[in-house]
């Protein structure tokens, strides 16, 4: 009998931490740090790209970070990855570090993306601004002062998102196509600042433009982007173009320290394999910013939902 019970000692014993070795396929128990900024779907993601690790036996930290400083801190090894490179703010950061060494192109989500100045749609409906969204119809001054607010001076007022997303790139572009006369660029303090003045705008029955981007939980929800003149590699003032350029259509990409393949191989393939989807994305960001979840809960929903999406991922 003692034999007997030995034996399936042994069994259970192998059975189950073959089932933890297929699970983490020989993973650091060091726990995999994954970054957190400022707009909601990224917060959300990263929940959900944790949850995904955890489901397969590894450890996860979260730490908030500067959207910019944190390819050099996965360069350097403070951060194992970044999962949501977003091509017109970030791009220059990223391809510094890439240069640089130690961080390394992940791939592409399947999502596209595209980052710049828009407005929702009953500013068009209104008449606030005939000719939107051809970047021209801003020339017109009886058009700029349906956009003006008590900060603004008399001029019409666009609103920026917080400026480490992309410095001064608007007042730039503002300038440099000769709208500086008539619009004057003020910087929100967070998201959440972006989607409170669409609220104010429309109470108040003003014209409002407003940094935004795609995908996002506004992708459903009647919003146009403003069509300035089209982007092109050097365009842009810090590349030493001319800064009379829009933002491109862009990639959303990924990003790992080069030693996360070997710390933590089974977690890296699964993060490789990772593509979110535009709907994917804007669902994400929906559950915070339409339904009012918190970021965590809404990763839990998220992977509820999703389970045949993330599970293809740890194949
Ligand atoms: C980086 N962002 C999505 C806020 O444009």
């Amino acid at each position: 009998i003692i034999g007997v019970l030995i034996v399936i000692a042994a069994i259970i014993y192998f059975v189950s931490s073959g089932d933890k070795k297929i699970s983490s396929a020989g993973d650091s128990s060091a726990p995999i740090v994954i970054p957190t900024h400022n707009w909601s779907s990224q917060i959300v993601m990263a929940h959900v790209i944790g949850g995904i690790f955890e489901a397969n036996g590894n450890n996860v930290k979260y730490v908030p970070a500067d959207s910019q400083a944190v390819y050099e801190s996965i360069r350097i090894g403070d951060v194992h990855l970044s999962h949501e490179v977003w091509e017109s703010a970030f791009g220059k950061s990223f391809t510094t570090a890439l240069d640089k060494g130690g961080l390394v192109d992940w791939g592409d989500h399947e999502a596209r993306t595209l980052e710049d100045m828009g407005y929702p749609n009953w500013v068009a409906e209104k008449g606030l601004c005939p000719g939107l969204p051809d970047w021209t119809a801003l020339k017109n001054p009886a058009c700029a002062k349906n956009f003006t607010t008590p900060d603004s001076g008399g001029k019409g007022r666009m609103l920026e998102g917080p400026q480490s997303w992309h410095g001064d790139l608007i007042p730039q572009r503002v300038d440099a196509l000769g709208l500086g006369d008539l619009w004057t660029v003020k910087f929100a303090g967070s998201a959440d600042a972006l989607w409170a003045e669409l609220k104010a705008a429309e109470k108040e029955g003003r014209g409002t433009i407003i940094f935004n981007w795609t995908p996002n939980f506004t992708d459903g929800a009647g919003f146009t982007f403003i069509d300035f003149p089209p982007y092109s590699a050097g365009c842009r003032p810090e590349d030493g173009g001319d800064g009379k350029c829009g933002s491109p259509d862009g990639y959303l990409k990924k990003a790992v320290n080069a030693d996360f393949p070997k710390t933590h191989p089974a977690a890296a393939g699964a993060f490789k394999k990772m593509s979110f989807s535009t709907s994917h994305i804007g669902a994400m960001a929906a559950l915070v910013d339409l339904d009012k979840m918190t970021h965590e809960d809404a990763a839990k929903k998220w992977l509820a939902d999703n389970k045949s999406v993330w599970q293809a991922f740890t194949k």
